[in-house]
């Protein structure tokens, strides 16, 4: 809808790029007239449903899906003090039904604890009804005063995924965190995306938690983007709604919960990390189009060209692949360009010269051109869109890698903070951490650090000196 044929601002000027891909690409229309609501273009849109589509099967495997109402009585949310102080600047209010002000006013949720809870005091009534794990896929309104930018900090969230589950004690519940993480790093595998996961420091923690396990990526500029966060929530939220439960010995017990949360930022994740200066660089588990044929018709054979693209098609889509053929009357290199905007992992050529020699030519998103005999093509196209796979998620990890710093100093941290995450070793206490965070103008971003990258060994305090672990600190949108 929006595409034009100049090229695109450098990957160098980061913001300029991404907000213009997104828009030439037809990911989403930021014109709509409330700021931090945006609007789904149609490819955004099914880019959105196959990423989520990912997502709710690996839930699926251990959760349900359920659907709550979008307003919250302010009864019930304001019933958990942490809570309510970690969300209140953020919630957008409904006051009035039609002229008439309402007794009770309700809140547009901006996460759901407080819709769901006083449900699950009724549904929890025995150990028996415990795990109990449901996930919606919702929007979420929060009113955000940082600068909003489409994706990745947005007021109406639209594709909030959250899981909510209940267990007889906390480490049942510590068990379900666990198996969180490792659903998020399989969902960020799939999508190519290196993360890095660590623990929140305890102030950065979600209002109402006992601790956060959170997931960071590492965009073009160097800048992090928390895309989900697993949150133990102990039993401050059982406490407050009243979850218990009757054990195997009839007594009374208070639940133990979890919750964890994805959004739209894991589309901004894909289109920041993968990208390059023609556009967009999908991977193929999530691309709305997988392959593209091109019929590249020079000379008479028009017509056998044709029929031999259309014959293909059927037979990639008969194995259940995403195809579509170009037809258009148009230079084959302007066809390229549209599709390489796109995002297509992968682009086949049919000429003259390749009906006669019984071939076909491959080239995937990155570039790499494979000729591939024409029969056997699902085969060869699946293991194409295989090591188109690995090669972006390569990519994506070298860059992540050679991102990571690490700094013993205030001083060494200091000349490699631009563009950089780094890991240094802290103490732990908050003085030191206030103190770094201001001497290097960046943010504590977490400790217990799970990545290849960064060694859990001991240190000395990169403030104070004494006995200290890992932490990382960077630049976070
Ligand atoms: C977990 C789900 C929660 O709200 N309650 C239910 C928990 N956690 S959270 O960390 O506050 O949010 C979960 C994830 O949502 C993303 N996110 C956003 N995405 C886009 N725009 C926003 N304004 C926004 N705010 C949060 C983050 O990825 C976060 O980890
Ligand atoms: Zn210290």
């Amino acid at each position: 809808m929006a595409e034009e044929t100049e090229g695109l601002p450098s990957r160098t000027d980061f913001s300029a790029w991404y907000n213009e891909v997104i828009r030439r690409a037809d990911i989403i229309d930021v014109r709509y007239p409330v700021k931090g609501l945006n609007v789904w273009y149609p490819f955004g849109f099914a880019l959105r449903q196959h990423t989520y589509n990912l997502l709710r099967s690996l839930l699926n495997r251990d959760h349900e899906e359920a659907l709550f109402p979008l307003l919250i009585p302010e009864n019930e949310f304001m019933k958990e003090a942490e809570h309510i102080k970690g969300f209140e600047d953020e919630v957008y209010w409904v006051t009035h039904g039609g002229l008439t002000p309402l007794d009770v006013k309700l809140a547009l949720r901006p996460t759901s604890e407080t819709a769901i809870y006083p449900m699950y005091s009724l549904w929890v009534r025995s150990h028996a009804d415990l795990p109990l794990k449901l996930y919606q896929i919702v929007n979420t309104f929060r009113y955000e005063t940082k600068h909003t930018r489409p994706l990745i900090r947005v007021r109406e969230i639209t594709s909030f995924m959250e899981s909510h589950t209940v267990h007889t004690d906390w480490e049942d519940a510590n068990n379900q965190v666990e198996y969180e993480i490792e659903l998020a790093k399989e969902f960020y595998r799939e999508l190519g995306v290196p993360i890095i996961i660590s623990k929140r420091p305890d102030w950065d923690k979600f209002p109402g938690a006992d601790f956060t396990i959170a997931v960071d990526a590492v965009f073009p500029d160097g800048r992090t983007l928390q895309i989900g966060t697993v949150h133990h929530l102990g039993d401050h939220f059982a406490k407050t709604f009243d979850i218990t439960y009757e054990d195997v010995n009839g007594e009374q017990k208070l639940a133990s919960q979890t919750c964890f949360g994805i959004s739209e930022r894991s589309l901004a994740a894909i289109i920041a990390v993968h990208g390059d200066d023609k556009g967009l660089v999908l991977p193929a588990t999530v691309a709305p189009t997988q392959v593209v044929i091109i019929p590249i018709i020079v000379g008479k054979r028009g017509d056998e060209i044709l029929a031999a693209a259309a014959e293909l098609e059927a037979e990639l889509k008969a194995a259940g692949l995403r195809v579509k053929t170009d037809k258009r009357d148009m230079r084959p290199g302007a066809k390229y360009y549209h599709w390489e905007l796109n995002g297509v992992p992968l682009r086949v050529e049919i000429g003259p010269r390749d009906l006669d020699n019984k071939q076909l030519v491959c080239v995937n998103r990155l570039g790499v051109k494979t000729q591939i005999p024409r029969e056997g093509a699902v085969e060869s196209v699946n293991r194409l869109l295989n090591e188109a796979h690995d090669q972006i998620l390569e990519k994506a990890e070298n860059h992540l890698e050679a991102h990571l710093k690490h700094a013993e100093t205030v001083e060494e941290a200091n000349e490699v903070l631009e563009g950089n995450v780094v890991a240094v070793h802290w103490c732990g206490d908050r003085e030191c951490a206030d103190k770094l965070e201001e001497l290097t103008n960046s943010a504590l971003l977490g400790t217990e650090i799970r990545s290849k990258y960064v060694a859990d060994d001991e240190g000395r305090c990169i403030i104070c000196g004494k006995p200290a672990k890992p932490a990382l600190i960077g630049r976070s949108y």
